[in-house]
């Protein structure tokens, strides 16, 4: 019993430890990802890519509801704004695609009446939107919004 304790205890410091050497100052880590968030620094879809790539990161791309939900509260709780995400259907017009990797959406979070895009309306790239609680809405590309990077 004494012996699984202390190992747990072990364990225990181990593990921020481990995190801190995933993400550098300022990234925040969880379940073996490292997230950044460019408050104050809002821009276009392309110019959000760059960003996170200048960085060694890409728009972030949601794999599992679990991390979706991870970020919509991170945003809440630091009422961040309007928020990019990788999401696009740049090249398929209603195929939804993560762009660092072309694979497709597996699960989506769309606020009430998105994804709207239609007719000549142009909105192909997603946001987590603060209005609807960061909920997803597609988006013109050359909107400007806060990246959000992601790197493995
Ligand atoms: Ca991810
Ligand atoms: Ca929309």
């Amino acid at each position: 019993m004494k012996t699984s304790l202390a190992l747990l205890f072990v364990v225990t410091l181990l593990i921020p430890g481990i995190k801190a050497v995933c993400c550098n100052d300022s990234w925040i880590p969880h379940n073996g990802h490292c997230y950044y968030i460019g408050y104050g620094t809002p821009l276009t879809f392309s110019a959000a890519q760059v960003y996170c790539h200048d960085r060694g990161a890409y728009l972030v791309r949601l794999d599992t509801l679990a991390e979706n939900t991870f970020l919509k509260d991170l945003l809440k709780k630091t009422n961040a704004g309007n928020t990019w995400m990788g999401l696009t259907d740049r090249t398929h017009e209603g195929i939804w695609r993560w762009y660092d990797t072309n694979s497709h959406a597996t699960f989506s979070d769309w606020g009430p009446g998105e994804p709207n895009s239609y007719g000549n309306r142009n909105d192909d790239c997603v946001h987590f939107y603060k209005s609807v609680d960061y909920k997803w809405n597609d988006s013109g590309c050359h909107n400007k919004f806060t990246p959000l990077c992601e790197k493995n």
